[in-house]
């Protein structure tokens, strides 16, 4: 395996970074979880843009332009010869002393992109559905860095799916402050109702999910049904007729069983289904092409 650090590639066993690197000291920084399907990177503009905004948002410069990150990506797919593949692209406030201060980190931000396999739910997940628990950690507020931004600060949710490991679930829901439904540890949240399809908004304390974001499209243009974005408490869950999450890594996956209670007929209820067939023909027909844009430029 091949990973690209500050303009270079190292092998797996090589790949370190610095104890001062602020992304270890202090979670200073941010990342994208990125998928491949079958040599073409999915929604990257959209990732990048993402990228751009948590940048922005914790004022830290990214070392390169947008356009030289897109080409770093692309090559990291390519030398690693992956198809399908899970990228996850870091960019941390870089190297400093210790202390809170960003003006310590005068090298400027550290970025590094792995490209890997990618580990799924197994297959029977997509039939029978996932078992949620509440979490007792609350999302994070708007009053606090947003979880909007896509942050290395990722305890709140290891610890959220950490509860929802001990109570043999696969997927936590976290509440925020005001007791309404924010999303999972990994993913975001809709649900359906009478033919309707509602989902917590950004005011809620979300990461604007781009899966969500192709979903809501996909709702629209597929089953011509617009998603409805309003705050929900649990209740809404528990009386749904469908409840489902969207997530890089999970696509679009139900969820059927919640706090002990069974959503539906405790089964991938049919618009999941559906949304589950739309989504993956969508994503097999779309993406930043890893193969092809280097041969065009090798030919050129
Ligand atoms: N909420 C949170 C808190 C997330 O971390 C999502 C929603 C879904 O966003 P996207 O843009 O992926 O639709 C995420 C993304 C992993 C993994 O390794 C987690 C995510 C993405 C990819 C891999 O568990 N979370």
């Amino acid at each position: 395996m091949k990973i690209y650090i500050n303009g270079e590639f190292y092998e797996k066993s090589d790949a370190r970074i610095s104890v001062f690197d602020h992304g270890v000291l202090y979670g200073d920084g941010i990342f994208e979880g990125i998928r491949a399907y079958n040599g073409r990177i999915f929604h990257l503009d959209d990732h990048l843009r993402r990228l751009q905004d948590s940048a922005n948002a914790v004022l830290l410069k990214l070392p390169l332009s947008l356009k030289e990150i897109e080409k770093a990506v692309i090559e990291t797919v390519r030398l690693n010869g992956l198809k399908d593949a899970y990228i996850r692209l870091v960019v941390t406030r870089g190297i400093g002393d210790l202390g809170l201060d960003m003006r310590k980190c005068k090298g400027g931000a550290t970025l590094f992109i792995i490209a890997d396999k990618i580990e799924l739910y197994p297959d029977e997940f997509y039939e029978k559905g996932l078992t949620l628990v509440t979490s007792t950690i609350r999302q994070k507020g708007l009053d606090q860095v947003t979880p909007s931004v896509k942050s290395l600060n990722y305890l709140a949710n290891i610890m959220a799916r950490a509860e929802a490991t001990a109570a043999g679930a696969q997927e936590a829901i976290m509440l925020n402050a005001q007791g309404h439904v924010s999303e999972c540890s990994g993913d975001n949240i809709f649900f359906a109702k009478d033919g309707k399809i509602f989902t917590p908004p950004t005011s809620a304390g979300i990461l604007v999910g781009i899966t969500r974001q192709v979903v809501m499209m996909l709702c629209e243009r597929k089953l011509g049904v617009k998603v409805v974005e309003r705050n929900f408490p649990r209740y809404d869950l528990y009386s749904a007729d469908e409840v489902f999450l969207t997530g890089t890594g999970a696509e679009v996956i139900a969820a059927v069983k919640i706090d002990g209670r069974t959503i539906g007929k405790g089964a991938a209820g049919p618009l999941t289904r559906q949304l589950i067939k739309h989504f993956r023909e969508y994503a097999a027909s779309t993406g930043t092409p890893v193969y092809d844009a280097v041969g065009a430029k090798a030919k050129a």
